[in-house]
This record gives C-alpha cells, structure tokens and sequence, in this order.
C-alpha cells in the first residue's frame, strides 16, 4: 500500500501518550488544531475541518458486493472490480508528501470473543488522535494478532498530495464532493474511503466497520450489528434493566445514554451512545456489547439541562471540532447552555459575535471524548460478553401521530416497529433537514446488506432462542409536537418516567391499555411526580391519532415496496393485520 500511496514516511502507531502527544503539537503547528486553555479544559484541542467537509456523505457510500440485489434498494452499488480500478486509480501517489499512519485498532473488548480487528491506513494525523480516543488502538492491537492474525484493511485518505515545497493547508481533503468515494467490500471485507477527513467518512472503524461490514459478518455469524446506545437502568430498590435504543443520526442517543433521571432513586449508567453489537448468550438471552471506547456526540444542544454528564465527560482529553472558540481560549456552541462570548472565532476561523446572525458552530460539530470519561459510565461497560437486555426501543424524531411509548406485543411486532422506524433529517448527513425519512432501525445508512433480509434477520431470533428470553421492544417518541408547534413532552431527564413504566413493564406489571397500534400506558400510568403535564397533552400522547395512522400506514407500505420480494411475509401480515385493526 506505502508503494500505491507513496507517502514521504510509515509511521506504525502504537497508541502511546508520547506520540499523542507528539501529533498533537504537529497539527498545531500545521494549524489543523488550537490547543486549548490548559486551566479551563486541560489536554484538549480545537479543530475546524474545511467549509465542504462537515459531515457523512451518503450519497458517496457505496457498498461493493457481488450483485446490486446483494446491498438493496438502501444502499449504493457499484460493480466491484470496477470500483477497485477507480479507488486504485486515485490512490496512486495520494499520499505523496504526507506520513502513511498505520493506526491497529480493535473493535469490542480485546479479550471478547466478537472482538474485531482493523487497521487503517491513512495520511490523516487528525483520524489518529481521533481513532485513539474511539477505538482500542496501538500495540496491544498488533500484539494480539500476532504473527497471522485476521484483520479487516482500510485505507483512508484525504485526497490531498502535497507537491515538493508545496505549502500544507489546515484541513486537507478533496473540496469536490463528487470525487469522495466511502467504500465497502463486504465480500473481501476491506473499507476503502477517499476524500474526506471528517467523522464517519474517515474514522473507519465506527461506520464502515463496526455497522456496515458487521451487519454483513453478523448477518452470516447469526448476530447483530446494530446503531443503538446501551444503558442500564437501576430502580430504588437495586434492580437493573439493560436497555438499548436505535435513534437516528443525532436525536438524542448520547442524551438518553447518559441521562440523569429526575425521579428520586432511579439511576441511568451509560455503556455505548451509538453502537451495539448483540448475540445470543449461553442462557439464551440478548447480550449487548459497545465496540467504541469513545464517544463522537453532537455539540449543539448539549448543555448542563439536555446532557450534564456529557459536559462533565468533555471537561478534558477532547477534541472538538467545528465550534467556537471563545477569547479565553474554551469552546461555545449554539444552546450550550452558558450565555455566549462577546466575542468568538466561528467553525470557519471568521471572528464571530452573538449578534452576527450566524451560528457560531456547525449544526453536526463534535466531541471526541472517551467513555471512561463520563462520570456515569456503567462499570460492566468493557464486559467481553456484554450485559443482557431487558429490552429494545426505537425512535425517531416524529412531530405527529406517534405516541410517547408503546409497547410492541411480540417479537414480530417490535420488528415491525423497527422497520417502520423514521425521523425527520437532522444534520448529521448532508442533505436537506427537516423532512421526514424512513430510516427502518435506524440503519438506513448503515445496513451493508440487502434491508429486506436484514428484517428476515432480525424476525430469525424467535427461532434462534427461547422467545419468552427475548427482550420486549419498545417504540418512542420524544419530540410530538403540539398545535401551537412547541413539543408537548419535556424530554431529557423526564425520559426517566417513560423508562420507569418500561421497568414495571418488564417485571409483569406497570398499566397498559391494548389498543391497535400496540400496548400503550393508561393517562394514569406513568409516574409525573413533580412534573407539570397538562392533561390534554397527555391524553395526546397516550391515544391512537386515528387519521395519523392512517397516513403512516400507507407511507410505511409505500416503503415496504421498496423491497419486493426480500420483504418477509410476516412483516406484510403485521402492517395487513395493523390495517385491520385500526378499522
Ligand atoms: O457518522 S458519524 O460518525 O460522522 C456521526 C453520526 O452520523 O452518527
Ligand atoms: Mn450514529
């Protein structure tokens, strides 16, 4: 690979502080980072990425398998040997002036058996330092593959060779998005990304491996690869349930992961934010396992009300990027929570006031803070086998029709719900926000296999164990809306309450009216001690929209269709058998 990309130097990384620390005074030096104020938040760095490289580009995905039917109406397709010729094409001399790094990484516990190895090659120090904070990485990687050892290779970069004497500029990559190419092989597997530096496009273990080339390994290994936070809740009396939860791309997952319930007594202890990888233990029950040690979480919107452990997580050892940096040398963005500097620098370098009518910060800008961090981290986080779940829920954000909770009545029917799971686009991908988008468990963008068989996969675990030992699920919905456009439920810490009847639930009791669409709490169910909900949108949020469903109904089947013949029967008996209850 040294000889295609023909880098000026092989650096084999091993994860130490030292070099850490030594990369990190590079990119200052080359501008990629600003360190920050030592006092305020010790050990952590600033980046700004380039203007046109902000966040996933899905339509530059491409999942490289032997036929198109094999990837789905879901995903791009190319023929692979052709796509081999155009990846080789331009990663010849790609890294020319640059440093290859030879980043080993682990996903998964090292000691688990569902650990996965990849090592990346990339010309970026940034996706180093990143990837050390994200993934298990360095020496102890190469020394537990040894000699002969498997690995999954991906090669990344950032499309920016630098002629001799040329001048590096902050933030290398390819500044025309046509030319970006994210590419799997599931067949081989190899991930092969160009172009782009930022997040998923470039920390290839999160994505690319730990959910597109997973799902397609899973899917063969007869497990799951899934994008769900993990968490545990404890009730007063010590009981813990664990629980994971698919949202899409930037709706909360690290908010609820890390929630702090606002009932006396019930705690929230946070084990992943955005991935589980899931398999049947020996006693027959779901297991979940967080691949990531880190975690890549949305900067606007957290603040000391939304998500106070995250702030305390990110108070140090983080790398920020595309926030503002304000005159004492810290970081702000948008609803932060603290009033803003007079002054700043905004995500793109420009000198920024609160007035100005901009936004300070990129809506998709980020934290790279490691889980160890978080002052409510679970201690079985790091468990080789992972924790059992209790039970699965889905979400999205949904302005209309869908309830605050409701209970799928088995496993059919929670994979029902999953596969008409939908959000309205927020700006974690490229691409228009705020229309609502069918993204079937969340994994739209991140399902390597054909989505149709990837339900058959999942409907395939009422045979693979004892029923009775599968998790219940559950679809919610923070974000309802009233008529006068404000959310009707206050959310965040509140969530607990909606937890907590999903606890009773799990133990044979907490109230439940059976209505069509699933199981949902009576008005009186759930337990608004030192809350404030007026009654009307309670009753909004408990009862069936008659009208809604109807819509919903027709825009899931005009969804399913998508899929032909891999959509499984049972699914279209479930939206049939929806469709005749609701009358
Ligand atoms: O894919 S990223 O890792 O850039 C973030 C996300 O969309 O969840
Ligand atoms: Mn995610």
């Amino acid at each position: 690979m040294a000889d295609l990309c023909q880098p000026d130097r092989v650096h084999w990384c091993d994860g130490s502080d030292a070099e850490n620390q030594t990369l990190c005074d590079l990119m200052v030096k080359s501008g990629t980072l600003t360190r920050l104020n030592e006092t305020l938040r010790p050990n952590s760095y600033l980046a700004r990425s380039h203007p046109s490289d902000v966040a996933r580009v899905e339509d530059r995905t491409f999942i490289c398998a032997r036929t198109q039917e094999e990837v789905g109406p879901t995903n791009h397709w190319t023929e692979p040997a052709a796509m081999k010729q155009k990846l080789l094409g331009l990663f010849k001399g790609c890294m020319r002036g640059r440093t290859m790094y030879v980043i080993p990484f682990a996903m998964g516990p090292l000691d688990s058996p569902i650990c996965k190895i990849g090592i990346e090659l990339s010309d970026s120090p940034y996706v180093v330092v990143n990837m050390r904070i994200m993934t298990r990485m360095g020496k102890r990687v190469l020394d537990k593959l040894g000699a002969d050892g498997n690995f999954i290779p991906c090669m990344h970069s950032v499309g920016a060779p630098l002629a001799p004497g040329q001048k590096d500029v902050s933030w290398p990559c390819e500044p025309d998005p046509k030319n970006k190419y994210i590419v799997h092989f599931p067949d081989e597997p190899s991930i092969w990304s160009y172009g782009s530096g930022y997040g998923g496009n470039a920390l290839l273990g999160k994505k690319c491996l730990a959910l597109r080339i997973a799902s397609t390994v899973a899917r063969k290994e007869g497990w799951l690869a899934e994008h769900m936070l993990i968490l545990c809740v404890t009730s007063p009396e010590g009981k813990k349930n664990y629980i994971a939860a698919a949202f899409p791309s930037a709706c909360g997952k690290t908010n609820l992961a890390m929630m702090q319930p606002t009932l006396p007594g019930w705690q929230v202890t946070t084990l992943g934010d955005d991935i589980a990888w899931i398999r049947v233990g020996k006693d027959g029950r779901l297991y979940a396992v967080n691949p990531e040690t880190g975690f890549f979480g949305v900067a606007p919107g957290t603040s000391e009300d939304s998500n106070p452990n995250a702030l305390k997580t990110c108070a140090r050892n983080t790398i920020f990027t595309n926030v503002v940096l304000t005159p004492d040398g810290d970081v702000w963005w948008e609803d932060m929570g603290v009033p803003p500097p007079a002054k700043g620098i905004d995500w793109e370098g420009n000198e920024w006031t609160p007035s100005s009518g901009r936004k300070g910060s990129h809506p998709n800008s980020r934290f790279t803070t490691p889980a160890s961090q978080c002052p409510v981290i679970d201690p079985d986080w790091e468990k080789p086998e992972g924790v059992p779940l209790s039970a699965i829920l889905f979400g999205g954000r949904r302005p209309t029709t869908i309830p605050l909770v409701n209970e799928a009545f088995d496993w059919e029917h929670g994979v029902f719900m999953g596969s008409a799971c939908g959000s309205e686009t927020t700006a974690a991908a490229l691409g228009q926000a705020g229309v609502l988008r069918r993204d079937p468990f969340a994994m739209l963008p991140f399902c390597g296999y054909n989505m149709g068989d990837y339900f058959a996969h999942w409907l395939s675990f009422a045979e693979r164990t004892d029923r009775a030992k599968l998790p219940k699920v559950y679809f919610v919905n923070w974000f309802r809306k009233g008529a006068d456009g404000k959310f009707l439920w206050p959310g965040y810490g509140k969530n607990s309450r909606v937890l907590k009847w999903i606890c009773e639930r799990i133990a044979g009791g907490g109230k439940a009216q059976k209505t069509a669409i699933g199981n949902l709490p009576t008005p009186d169910a759930l337990d608004l001690s030192g809350m404030d909900m007026p009654a009307d949108a309670m009753r909004a949020l408990t009862s069936v929209d008659q009208e809604g469903w109807g819509k919903e109904i027709e825009d899931v089947a005009a969804n399913y269709a998508r899929f032909g013949s891999h959509l499984p029967q049972a699914l279209t008996e479930q939206l049939n058998e929806l469709r005749t209850r609701l009358g």
